[in-house]
């Protein structure tokens, strides 16, 4: 569809019904088109940078390269999903068809993800199919392949089985007790090298070039909360930032979030984070997850790249505190027990000692 369009709802009174009695009622409110806009800019000859030239339902079009290597097939030839995305490190590019892509759960009191197909076990929460492989259809004669196999992902599977990944909030934990309210789930990547100098350098047309995209679903009517952290790996600890956040319900659709990672110079990872809401009606799920290319320095002019290569990256530390000014801990006896503080602090075996007569 590439022209304007108009929806007419139309309603006839049934002849049956007549004006002596009471008229049956029709009523429409809150009208939504979802995942509808934008469509693919109509091919006007010339494609912007940034932008990939192919034909979408037999029309030369132009896509932005977000659409790049995002698991999605947009363009009939599939070319977007075939620009050096078989290049891509193992984690940055999957549709957990064939396995998790190094994806784990981090341990938490209770709740867990946990790679899943098909209807999650509790009615009216979570999602009833995956997003690559979409709904199953009972009437196929032949089971459904997966509408893209990039080679590099070698599943030999004839047919879409539909994996993502899921917490199911309707759990109880080792010692029988309930998630409630503000249980979280959290679920890391792989470590990946920081992106290219360009992808921070705001003077540069690859600025902001690594973006992070992915599926998800909050269907529930207690929805909690989904979010995505970015974590720095530094000799002095990790370090987390927020990049993204997501709460209510928003049905049975899956929808999509494309996020700029910030300006990385570290080795860092992803973590994705959710929160249960006020019962267990608030199971979360992701899927398609990647990453742009340019993350890596894959599709960039090799005259801005310099001598980028992501896999023998150079770190830039933050300049090192004097020493009078680190955090060292220290080692104290009090009457009890021995524990660690940070130096410089008043004695804490009197805190413990009052703490310890009440
Ligand atoms: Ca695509
Ligand atoms: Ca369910
Ligand atoms: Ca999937």
């Amino acid at each position: 569809m590439q022209q304007e369009v108009r929806i007419i709802v139309e309603v006839t009174r049934p002849n049956y019904v007549s004006l002596a009695h009471s008229l049956p009622h029709f009523a429409v409110d809150n009208i939504r088109m979802i995942e509808c806009l934008p469509e693919p800019p109509v091919f006007n000859g010339v494609c912007k940078s940034k932008q990939l030239k192919c034909s979408i339902m037999n029309k030369e079009s132009c896509i932005k390269l977000q659409q790049v290597c995002d698991l999605v097939k947009d363009c009939d030839d599939a070319s977007d999903e075939n620009q050096n995305c078989d290049k891509m490190p193992f984690g940055s590019y999957c549709n957990f068809e064939a396995g998790a892509c190094g994806f784990i759960n981090v341990p938490q009191p209770i709740l867990k993800w946990s790679r899943h197909s098909g209807p999650t076990p509790t009615d009216k929460t979570g999602p009833n199919y995956d997003h690559t492989c979409g709904p199953p259809d009972p009437y196929s004669p032949v089971p459904i392949p997966p509408p893209l196999v990039p080679a590099h992902m070698n599943y030999s599977l004839a047919q879409c089985v539909g994996y993502y990944f899921f917490v199911n909030m309707n759990v109880t934990g080792p010692n029988k007790e309930k998630a409630d309210f503000a249980s979280t789930a959290v679920m890391r990547t792989v470590v990946f090298n920081p992106p290219p100098k360009v992808h921070g350098n705001i003077s540069s047309s690859y600025y902001n070039c690594c973006m992070i995209r992915f599926y998800y679903q909050q269907n529930g009517r207690n929805y909690g909360s989904l979010s995505v952290d970015v974590v720095e790996i530094t000799s002095r600890g990790n370090i987390t930032t927020s990049l993204w956040f997501s709460t209510k319900d928003k049905g049975e659709n899956w929808y999509r979030a494309a996020i700029f990672l910030p300006n990385v110079t570290r080795r860092y990872f992803l973590q994705f984070k959710t929160r249960m809401g006020m019962r267990i009606y608030s199971d979360s799920a992701i899927d398609d997850f990647s990453m742009a290319p340019e993350c890596f320095g894959l599709n960039i002019d090799p005259k801005e790249l310099g001598d980028y290569n992501y896999y023998d990256p150079t770190f830039e530390e933050k300049t090192e505190p004097h020493p009078d000014f680190y955090d060292i801990p220290c080692k104290f006896t009090c009457q009890l027990n021995t524990f660690t503080a940070v130096c410089g602090h008043n004695d804490p075996c009197i805190f413990v000692n009052i703490f310890i007569l009440f």
